[in-house]
């Protein structure tokens, strides 16, 4: 699982191909659009920026496809009020990249912005307070303890490694009692909540143990984005 300081190099220069798109898709993305123009945008960002492909199909979940957890672009049209929920990375020089991160169309409604800063304080706590030596059900709990402490839950893990493929060991989820987050392993922190049908909120930083400490490879903001 533990990566060698040339990957690791590799691995942040994919994770700023994909900080580097959020920046361009939010000067980009409109009301109007449908999910597959965005993600087109996205890819096409990616792909002529150095990326030999994108290390899964970008995921572009707007309004109710938001509240899936994967969904796929579709013809749906973006609208005002929308929260757009975006799942995006690139292979560049062999190493992938995967961040997730979340717009608000012309306005954040509260209900948007309260789980929004839930799914915000959880990820963070992950980043804070994950430490080299803990098993990877250890660093799940972490994260997810802060999103049921406000009574809610998600159905996917944590997070899980990255590399030459997008998922790789260590699955950071409950049941990985075994796996030990050691320096030099990458991982993601992306806890979400989830609304059927109507919408769903995940942000995601690739991450790297160093030192004892998470330091996260994505640098681009979370903080709450309207575009206006
Ligand atoms: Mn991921």
């Amino acid at each position: 699982m533990k990566k060698t300081q040339v990957e690791i190099e590799k691995l942040k220069q994919s994770s700023k191909l994909a900080d580097d798109c959020f920046e361009y898709i939010k000067t980009k993305i409109k009301v109007g659009m449908t999910e597959k123009d965005v993600a087109k945008l996205m890819d096409d960002y990616m792909l002529s920026h150095g990326a030999s492909e994108v290390s899964f199909e970008t995921i572009v979940g707007s309004g109710e496809t938001s509240g899936q957890i994967h969904s796929t672009p579709s013809d749906r049209v973006i609208e005002f009020g929308d929260v757009v929920q975006l799942d995006f990375g690139c292979i560049l020089d062999g190493y992938c990249s995967d961040c997730s991160r979340v717009l608000f169309m012309g306005e954040v409604k509260e209900e948007y912005k309260k789980i929004y800063d839930i799914v915000y304080e959880a990820q963070v706590k992950g980043i804070e307070c994950i430490k080299a030596g803990m098993s990877a059900s250890e660093a799940d709990a972490i994260v997810r303890e802060v999103v049921k402490s406000y009574g809610y839950d998600f159905n996917h893990a944590v997070g899980h490694g990255v590399g030459t493929k997008v998922h790789e060991d260590p699955v950071v989820s409950p049941k990985n009692e075994k796996d030990i987050l050691e320096d030099d392993v990458v991982f993601t922190i992306e806890p979400g909540i989830y609304f059927e049908g109507k919408y769903g909120i995940r942000i995601e930083d690739t991450c790297v143990m160093k030192d004892g400490k998470v330091e996260p490879l994505n640098h681009t903001s979370k903080e709450i984005t309207i575009i206006m």
